[in-house]
């Protein structure tokens, strides 16, 4: 089987961040490019491989692979002579998937929230938890 990656690709899109990473760990790869102003990341053939109809996508031997982080971190153990994860037994991997889980579900979101002008949650608590809250 082909150690080729498979890589749905736009360059305005969070994509660029996995096509930094294949450069940097080595992996042989193809680019699929996909355009969004002709909605080639909503057909039928692309939905197949990621129902969210998001960038960016791999597929490496024969699995498939989405969301940006996740991406990162399977090229990481994937091609592990460019040494850019701490092996599974290392406890520094609990450093890595510290940072690496804080920017995919705490940093991002709340840039986005930000650069989105998304007006902030609103502080009213329902009587029944406003005791549990601490913030
Ligand atoms: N949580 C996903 C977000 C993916 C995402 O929102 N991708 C954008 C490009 S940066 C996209 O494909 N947008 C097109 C659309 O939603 O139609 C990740 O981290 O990969």
């Amino acid at each position: 089987m082909s150690d080729e990656v498979v890589f749905y690709h736009n360059p305005r899109s969070r994509a660029q961040m996995v096509h930094w990473m294949l450069e940097e760990c080595g992996a042989p790869y193809r680019i699929v490019p996909t355009d969004f102003t002709r909605n080639e990341h909503k057909t039928a053939e692309f939905l197949s491989l990621n129902p969210m109809g998001k960038l960016p996508v791999i597929e490496h031997r024969g699995i498939v692979v989405t969301e940006t982080a996740a991406i990162i971190a399977y090229l990481a153990d994937q091609f592990p002579d460019a040494k850019l994860a701490p092996s599974v037994h290392d406890p520094a991997r609990g450093i890595y998937y510290r940072w690496l889980f804080f920017a995919a579900a705490c940093f991002e979101p709340a840039l986005f929230d930000k650069l989105m002008k998304r007006p902030d949650p609103s502080r009213n608590r329902h009587p029944d938890t406003a005791a549990m809250t601490t913030f």
